[in-house]
């Protein structure tokens, strides 16, 4: 369907029509549609913009990425099909690697989100080579089969619109995880180290845009923002950020 930019709810029917697209061309799983659904329901207790402190997990998540040895961006279905072209600006900049890693795995599935990023500019796309594999300890999930030399070697791994089960089981592994997730109290939200609670479609935009300014900072500079930053606390604020969002309409 095409839709009038003049519509006042253009971008989330926007999003939604390229999420549908991605299903039919095989990018997105239907479950990827529903999981939009359930993330749009939070966007609205939000009033769908960022979130003062989701900024404040942003600066600390490029502390982290910028200050990485071997930083991997994994990548889903619905990740794919919403913002390809960031992902691939992002890791270009940071740098990091860039890996399919799915839920609802299919061969298919992982081969079209990885030509899908490479026509979007991604050199190397990590994850789709069956025999490079190592596995994450407990995880139950097929996202448990991750890139030798991607996730599987990763120190900072950027894991948007994630399950709970492999946040945890990433930070068992001794690496650091930034989530990005529009629910707070998810066990993705919970667990990870830096977790960015706002719409994908506007988090990573935002994430390229920081990287860029924050890229001259020291590796002394950095640390010290990552080390500063308490996702605890932080998901706290995000709370309060959402209670506020909703006062005004009581
Ligand atoms: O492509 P696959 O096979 O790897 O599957 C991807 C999905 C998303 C289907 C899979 O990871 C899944 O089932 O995820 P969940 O467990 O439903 O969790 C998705 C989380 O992402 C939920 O907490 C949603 O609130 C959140 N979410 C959904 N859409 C967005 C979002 N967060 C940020 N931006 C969004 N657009």
């Amino acid at each position: 369907m095409k839709i009038s930019p003049n519509h006042p709810r253009f971008r989330s029917l926007e999003t939604r029509e390229r999420l549908v697209k991605g299903f039919q061309s095989g990018v997105v799983a239907p479950e990827g549609l529903i999981a939009h659904g359930r993330g749009e329901a939070f966007d609205y207790l939000f009033g769908e913009i960022t979130p003062k402190s989701s900024r404040l997990a942003t600066k600390a998540a490029v502390a982290l990425l910028l200050g990485a040895k071997n930083p991997v961006i994994s990548i889903n279905g619905n990740t794919a099909a919403l913002v390809s072209q960031d992902i691939v600006k992002l890791a270009r900049s940071v740098p990091a690697g860039v890996e399919v890693n799915l839920f609802h795995r299919s061969i298919a599935r992982e081969r079209r989100i990885a030509s899908l990023l490479k026509h979007n500019g991604a050199d190397q796309v990590l994850g789709v080579n069956a025999k490079a594999r190592v596995r994450i300890r407990g995880v139950a999930s097929p996202r448990r089969s991750v890139d030798a030399k991607g996730i599987g070697d990763a120190d900072v791994v950027l894991i948007p619109l994630e399950d709970g089960d492999r946040t945890e089981a990433l930070r068992n592994a001794g690496k650091a995880v930034i989530a990005i997730d529009l629910n707070p109290m998810s066990r993705t939200s919970q667990a990870a180290t830096v977790t960015i609670v706002d719409n994908i479609i506007r988090a990573i935009p935002e994430l390229l845009r920081i990287t860029l300014r924050m890229k001259p900072l020291s590796r002394s500079r950095l640390g010290a923002i990552s080390s500063d930053f308490d996702n605890e606390k932080n998901l706290a604020r995000v709370m309060k950020d959402m209670i506020g969002y909703m006062r005004g309409w009581a």
